[in-house]
């Protein structure tokens, strides 16, 4: 059995997770996973990597539902509940989903697609009262899990990682950060990601702790329960710290105080998925006493770099490899500078490296570099430190922590009837890291940016429709005709 669910059982008793005010214990937890892969199999020895999605809100029903798809031997294809139809679409067809898994909520969305598709769709709510047959042998070499992520190239790729792989992005971090059966995490975060996924929900279940959800972040409902007493931990991108601080600054004098002594219980707070401003940094450590530990980390490697729980959280700075994860720095001539301080490329390998992009062999191989997995990311090593310094290409954009890809959306915006062309780039923002915002090439004198916005919606989750348009005679373009990106930025001045 795998591991992380095996262990389940060493902690039966114990409260797993805590969703819409009920508590469930591991037992439950096996127990309810138990049951829905019986489901899934039905009558079938394995599911043999049968890609199942599942469309289930942050609750017990999400994590029974994806410990039964790796039960079954399927490979688990989370979706996200924000994504509009035409995104969850590309997804079931690009990992060609035999079995889909929904909440109520989704349900009428997507029958459609099953059937015509020909796809099992389950309510989960069904799936929860099947008697107990033997479950496959699942070994740690087989695929376990396909995260969509956006890059560079129009259309986001499904990155396959295999049992192994997160078995040691779990372990890794649980035993960097200290886990233990006593922890508890409130988790706000997406689960399609895995910040969501790894580092909060399995490494608590990992260490028989327990996980709370709530069902999205509300700055009001997060800070109640840090000032709680009963968490230990909390995770966050950079964008929820701003908004915590932004509604401690607005509270009282009394409620402050309050708030500052509360959250002073947590025995570890950590931000990742995007740079942490120093800024903020500092701001949280007078509001909390907590000095936010930064980790980077990346869909296809899980985390690599961390800065310590024990001794030195160096503001500004990622801090050092994890235990059992190779770094090196690589300049544009492939030449290792970590030594030398310059800035390179931040390459990885270790057990935690993703197996492949699903069905993308080539884009697989371009991927690395002598068998180093090339992240894209560029970095020093300052003073015994590793601090990143920014991407190497302009496409890529992060805003809330989600990685966006401005080719994408460039994608979509051609397809408007007004639009002729467009660019669309990044712009600093110390609330988002960066916000969205287009360069459009259009006849329409009076383009209606609203009517533009909920078109787009329909297309593309939320926070990928641009926050900022401007209209251009023409793009700003080099001697080779490719817009100039960075000339591009500062026209929205
Ligand atoms: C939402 N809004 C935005 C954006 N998103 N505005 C600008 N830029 C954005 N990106 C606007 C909405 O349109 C709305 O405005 C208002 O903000 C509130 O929207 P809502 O959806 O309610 O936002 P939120 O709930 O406050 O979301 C903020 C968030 C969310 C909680 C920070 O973005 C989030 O969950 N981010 C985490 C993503 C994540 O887990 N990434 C990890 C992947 P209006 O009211 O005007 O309509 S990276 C990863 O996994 C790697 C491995 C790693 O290293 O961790
Ligand atoms: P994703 O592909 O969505 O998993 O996002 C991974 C990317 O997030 C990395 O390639 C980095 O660009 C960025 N990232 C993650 N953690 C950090 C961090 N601590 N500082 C700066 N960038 C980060």
């Amino acid at each position: 059995m795998i591991e992380l669910i095996k262990r389940g059982a060493h902690f039966a008793n114990r409260t797993a997770i805590i969703s819409n005010q009920s508590a469930y214990s591991y037992q439950q937890l096996l127990n309810a996973s138990d049951s829905i892969a019986n489901y899934l199999l039905k009558g079938k020895k394995d599911l043999e990597e049968e890609r199942v999605v599942f469309l289930v809100p942050p609750s017990f029903e999400y994590v029974a539902t994806q410990w039964a798809i790796w039960r079954a031997g399927g490979i688990a294809v989370p979706l996200c509940t924000l994504h509009p139809l035409p995104s969850l679409q590309y997804v079931i067809e690009d990992t060609e989903a035999t079995i889909l898994v929904v909440s109520e909520d989704y349900k009428a969305l997507l029958t459609p697609l099953a059937k015509e598709r020909n796809m099992r769709l389950f309510l989960v709510a069904d799936l929860l009262d099947k008697p107990s047959v033997d479950l496959p042998t699942v070994s740690l070499d087989r695929r376990a899990m396909i995260l969509y992520t956006s890059g560079t190239t129009n259309l986001p790729k499904g990155v396959v990682t295999t049992h192994q792989n997160i078995q040691f992005q779990i372990e890794t971090l649980v035993n960097a950060w200290e886990w233990e059966k006593d922890d508890r995490i409130l988790n706000i975060l997406p689960l399609h990601h895995v910040h969501g996924i790894i580092n909060v929900l399995s490494c608590a279940l990992w260490s028989g702790a327990c996980c709370e959800f709530l069902p999205k972040f509300e700055a009001e409902k997060v800070w109640q329960k840090l000032s709680s007493g009963q968490l230990t931990l909390f995770m966050a991108v950079p964008t929820i710290y701003f908004k915590l601080i932004a509604f401690w600054d607005k509270a009282t004098a009394t409620e402050k105080e309050r708030l500052s002594n509360g959250v002073k219980a947590l025995r570890l707070m950590v931000s990742g998925s995007a740079a942490l401003p120093v800024p903020v940094l500092e701001k949280w450590r007078t509001i909390s006493t907590h000095t936010l530990l930064e980790r980077y980390g990346m869909t296809e490697i899980g985390m690599a770099l961390s800065n310590a729980y024990r001794t030195e959280r160096r503001p500004g700075h990622v801090g050092l490899p994890l235990p059992g994860v190779a770094i090196r720095l690589v300049d544009a001539e492939g030449k290792d500078v970590k030594a030398t301080g310059e800035p390179g490329e931040i390459q990885i390998k270790g057990p935690n490296v993703f197996k492949e992009y699903w069905r993308k062999p080539q884009a697989t191989a371009d991927a690395y570099m002598d068998g180093w997995f090339r992240s894209g990311d560029v970095a020093i090593f300052n003073d015994g430190m590793f601090k990143i310094l920014g991407r190497d290409s302009v496409d890529i954009i992060k805003s809330g922590g989600y990685k966006i890809s401005a080719l994408e959306i460039e994608d979509i915006l051609r397809r408007h009837p007004a639009i002729k062309e467009c660019a669309v780039v990044g712009l600093a923002d110390k609330e988002w890291g960066e916000i969205v915002a287009a360069s459009l090439i259009t006849d329409e004198k009076d383009l209606d940016f609203d009517a533009l916005k909920k078109w787009l919606k329909e297309l593309l989750p939320a926070y990928k429709v641009p926050r900022k348009f401007i209209i251009q005679e023409e793009l700003p373009r080099n001697t080779l005709g490719k817009v100039t990106k960075k000339v591009l930025k500062s026209a929205f001045d």
